[in-house]
């Protein structure tokens, strides 16, 4: 069964608020209204900053960074802040996964968590103690920073790709409607897209389970994260309150003293307001936000994330594309077409901001190889490998991050979420998607290096369907 639309009925309830904040070491006070000197603790919060070549203060953050990693990697396998053991908690290169969490609720939170307690190793390890990770906005910036590339750096490792300049997943078309999903679960689901066809692209270990042993890969999660912070504190959505999401914890971190910690999901929406702050900067069309500076706004923000929301996934209608597909690499994929399209551009015609389509493709293992990517399109039924992803048909594309065979194999992103509301709207705004009109969907596989290492390979899907969802977000009374 698949998590992501498994989460429990949604509860309200309070926020674990001592918890929180004693997880996070930082506040006892519950409220912060006029109290200027605990307000200005939190202005003062280190700053994770853009990584660019101009700014002085990232490029002093990322040698603090090379410090830390030169630290870490010297330190023995046994001390749990070594460099080897921090990777080993994401997984390994051979074995996969193995406490990461992707294709659950939890991708967000729990990568958070495990950015959190690296930054605070590399404090303990530096004597930098207003150290932050520096973030990779690739939206902004494709080049990866030289300082990665440097033969000998600590921060060097093997990388197929250092440009991710022109690469489709990081752009605004790929990432403005991801981010303008107000559902939490969605909004999660479809961003894991583009994270892991970063992963695949720059390739080697980072298309692993091991990927975290790559120094550049915190700078990738950073971003994933600032795209978090942006999407709840930013732009104004809500995380789940559910309460069995809220209370989820790990123990499998460790503080910068080298004894472990744990840590739960809920306490984790609270870092980006009380722990440290982003430099912010604009992901696709979503402009620079203003800095919060007045105490009110900022104990508003604070109670609207402690508050979170009833999140739930209403999906209206399914509509089945295929089932039980077994479709080679080499060869690019035309489904049937589906037949209740009218039903399906009644939806469209709506109008209704919050209604999405999604298509959900949900495979049956893991392939043998994870070279590739696999590019969605529309009503396109003679898309190959040479079509553009600038095409109006072109959807998105998705990946197989990881490795087969790690641990919770079967948990780990057995499905792909792709958001195809813009391409069918679009098509409809041309006239290629009428009422009655067919619609059917294509997956053409592309290498992700010079050639495919496996062309033989099959890939063996569930299923491919359409997801219509009137997505609630249920606000609770009185909220902004
Ligand atoms: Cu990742």
């Amino acid at each position: 069964m698949d998590l992501l639309f498994q989460m429990h009925s949604p509860q309200r309830r309070g926020f674990i608020k001592g918890l929180a904040d004693a997880a996070l070491g930082l506040f006892v006070a519950t409220s912060l209204g006029g109290c200027e000197a605990l307000l200005q603790k939190i202005r003062d919060r280190p700053t994770r900053r853009r990584l660019t070549a101009t700014s002085a203060a990232a490029q002093a953050d990322l040698q603090t960074y090379r410090s830390a990693v030169q630290a870490m990697k010297a330190l023995p396998a046994s001390d749990g802040r070594s460099w080897a053991a921090q990777a080993a908690i994401h997984g390994s290169v051979t074995g996969g996964f193995n406490f990461c969490q992707h294709g659950t609720p939890h991708f967000f939170s729990w990568h958070r968590a495990y950015l959190f307690f690296l930054e605070d190793i590399c404090r303990g390890l530096t004597g930098e103690s207003r150290f932050a990770l520096p973030y990779w906005n690739w939206n902004q910036d494709g080049q990866m920073d030289p300082a990665f590339t440097v033969a000998g750096s600590p921060l060097f490792h093997p990388r197929n790709v250092t440009n991710l300049t022109g690469f489709a997943p990081v752009s605004n078309t790929s990432l403005d409607p991801i981010l303008d999903d107000p559902n939490f679960l969605t909004f999660s689901g479809t961003l894991e897209g583009p994270h892991g066809d970063v992963h695949v692209r720059i390739g080697q270990d980072m298309r692993t389970g091991g990927s975290a042993i790559d120094p550049v890969f915190w700078m990738h999660h950073c971003m994933i994260d600032y795209c978090w912070a942006k999407w709840n504190l930013e732009l104004g959505f809500d995380n789940p309150n559910d309460a069995s999401w809220v209370a989820t914890s790990w123990n499998h971190f460790f503080r910068r003293d080298g004894s472990p910690v744990t840590m739960t999901a809920g306490a984790t929406t609270l870092m980006p307001l009380l722990s440290y702050q982003y430099e912010p900067s604009a992901i696709g069309t979503h402009a620079v936000a203003a800095e919060v500076r007045a105490a009110e706004d900022f104990a508003q923000l604070r109670r609207r994330v402690e508050a979170g929301a009833p999140v739930q996934l209403d999906i209206r209608q399914r509509f089945l594309i295929a089932e039980t597909v077994q479709t080679p690499i080499g060869r690019p994929y035309s489904s049937p077409p589906v037949t209740q399209a009218s039903a399906l551009t009644g939806l469209l015609t709506e109008r209704d901001p919050a209604s999405n389509l999604f298509l959900n493709v949900e495979y049956a293992r893991f392939p043998e190889a994870n070279d590739f990517f696999v590019r969605v399109f529309v009503n396109l039924p003679g898309a190959n490998a040479a079509t553009p992803t600038t095409d109006v048909h072109y959807a998105g594309s998705l990946s197989f991050f990881g490795s087969p065979g790690g641990r919770h194999e079967q948990m780990h992103a057995t499905k792909h979420l792709v958001n195809v509301t813009q391409t069918l709207r679009a098509l409809m705004q041309r006239g290629e998607l009428r009422e009655g009109s067919p619609v059917t969907v294509q997956l053409v596989a592309v290498p992700a290096d010079a050639q495919f290492r496996r062309p033989d390979l099959v890939l063996q899907l569930n299923r491919i369907e359409l997801l219509a969802t009137p997505i609630r977000v249920t606000k609770p009374a009185g909220s902004r």
